[in-house]
C-alpha cells in the first residue's frame, strides 16, 4: 500500500502542473483556453493551437463537450462590412503548418450552455481529427494564453 501511494505521487504533482500540450498522432494542440461567460450567457468559444510541423494533411471533423447543447466548428467571414460567425464543416490542418484557432478567426463553438464558463475552471474537450483520431484535450477558463 505505502509503494501503491509513493507510485501515485508523481502522477499528482504532474496533473498540477498542468499540460498545456496535448499529442494525438503527429498532432500537437497547445493552449486549449476559454473566455469566461457572463451569467446569462447561452454560448461561449474556445480556441488552441495546432501544430501539424511533423505529419500528413489531416482535418478537424467535430469536437464533443458536455458542457453545452452543441458544439461546432466556426469561422469569421466579412459579410459587407459586418464580420460574421459562420458554421464551417471542418477545419483543414495542412501538413508542416501551424492553424490557430483564436478570437475573430477560426474557433470551438458552444451552443447552449449548461452553466456559465468560470476564470479558473477547466473542461475537457473531445477533438476528432480524420488521421490522427480523438484526443481529449483540457481547456482552461480564463484570459488568452501569452504563447498565442
Ligand atoms: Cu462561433
Amino acid at each position: 500500500m505505502k509503494r501503491l501511494l509513493l507510485l501515485l505521487i508523481p502522477a499528482l504533482i504532474s496533473f498540477q502542473g498542468f499540460a498545456a500540450e496535448f499529442a494525438v498522432g503527429d498532432l500537437v494542440i497547445k493552449h486549449p483556453w476559454a473566455r469566461p461567460t457572463p451569467p446569462v450567457a447561452d454560448a461561449g468559444a474556445a480556441y488552441f493551437i495546432v501544430d501539424n510541423s511533423r505529419g500528413a494533411d489531416d482535418r478537424l471533423l467535430s469536437a464533443e463537450a458536455d458542457i453545452s447543447q452543441r458544439v461546432e466548428l466556426h469561422t469569421h467571414l466579412m459579410e459587407g462590412d459586418v464580420m460574421m460567425m459562420r458554421k464551417v464543416d471542418t477545419i483543414e490542418m495542412p501538413a508542416g503548418q501551424t492553424v490557430a484557432l483564436q478570437p475573430g478567426g477560426l474557433h470551438i463553438m458552444f451552443i447552449g450552455l449548461q452553466a456559465p464558463l468560470v476564470e479558473g475552471d477547466r473542461f475537457p474537450l473531445t477533438l476528432n481529427f480524420e488521421k490522427a483520431g480523438a484526443v481529449i484535450v483540457e481547456v482552461a477558463i480564463g484570459q488568452q494564453p501569452n504563447a498565442q
